[in-house]
């Protein structure tokens, strides 16, 4: 399906580089937006530069759109104030923009540690209660809260992608698990755009690993069906790493080295 306009926020980013690329298949004009400069407008490109903590500059850069692919924000463990604004105060000036300018469907960039603290024994759906492994897992959670909220006040569809670890290839024997590829990535927001019927989904973004955590069932109605998995990367993943040590919470827990992230702040 072509999507009249798409706006793509966390361009500059390492997804956003990657969908940049590839969701100009998906649309007439693809909308790059970020904090960081993107570069100039390619053909069928506009640029609107903006910070997620200024709500003027958002609205900005969501009017006139038909679909909005939320990458931007904080991507990791951190201090609290810039989580703060850039996923929190961020993710309601989005919709907020999207509820003013009558944009009725948003794919957001969740990710795993809204639910880090769950074992790599546990396969969860995204029926399992939050256990945010970080206060970014929080403001994540939050995002998913916000857009539930659109969706029932104002009936704003969003995909909550909960992604697993997106890299052009598993780094370390849990990202065998929580791998998922670049391609599905793009398989995964085109079936999210292009659903007839989205309503508010959270799946789990990852690729069809034989070893998995996540039981997207709930989701099937989104029509995403992974190509891509990690197994050809497993004899080479277990030669260069090292058994887990099962004494360390990073080694158990779901969301890994995020789990024992921090405390980042001063005092
Ligand atoms: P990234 O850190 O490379 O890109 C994030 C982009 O957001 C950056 O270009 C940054 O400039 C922009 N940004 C940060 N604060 C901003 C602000 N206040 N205003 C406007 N833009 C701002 O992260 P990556 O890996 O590309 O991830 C994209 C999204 O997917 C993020 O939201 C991340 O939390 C989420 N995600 C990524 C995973 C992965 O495996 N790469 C896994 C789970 C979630
Ligand atoms: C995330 O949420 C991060 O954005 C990404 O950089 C990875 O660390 C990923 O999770 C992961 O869990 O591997």
């Amino acid at each position: 399906q072509i999507h009249d306009k798409i706006l793509l926020t966390g361009a500059a980013g390492a997804l956003g580089q990657v969908l940049r690329e590839r969701l100009k298949a998906n649309c007439k004009v693809l909308r790059v937006s970020d904090l960081n400069d993107v570069g100039a407008a390619a053909d069928r490109e506009e640029v609107v530069q903006a910070d997620l903590g200024d709500a003027a500059a958002v609205d900005r850069a969501v009017a006139g759109v038909n679909a909005i692919v939320h990458l931007g924000g904080y991507s990791v463990e951190g201090p609290f104030e810039p989580i703060l604004q850039a996923n929190i105060v961020g993710v309601y000036n989005l919709y907020e923009a999207a509820r003013k300018h009558g944009v009725r469907r948003v794919v957001f960039a969740s990710s795993n540690h809204v639910t880090g603290f769950y074992r790599q024994s546990d396969t969860i759906t995204p029926a399992h209660p939050a256990r945010p492994d970080g206060l970014y897992g929080v403001s994540k959670a939050f995002g998913e809260d916000l857009s539930r909220f659109y969706f029932e006040r104002y009936g704003i569809e969003t995909a909550c992608l909960r992604i697993g670890s997106s890299f052009p290839e598993p780094r370390d024997r849990r990202m065998l698990a929580t791998w998922l590829s670049h391609g599905d990535l793009h398989r995964l927001v085109s079936a999210c755009l292009d659903t007839p019927v989205l309503g508010h989904a959270i799946i789990y973004g990852v690729s069809d690993n034989a070893v998995t955590w996540w039981d997207n069932s709930s989701a099937k109605h989104i029509g995403y069906r992974p190509q891509d998995s990690s197994d050809p990367f497993r004899e080479a993943v277990y030669a260069r790493t090292t058994p887990p040590d099962l004494s360390d919470p990073a080694a158990v827990c779901q969301g890994g080295a995020f789990v024992t992230a921090g405390p980042f702040e001063s005092k």
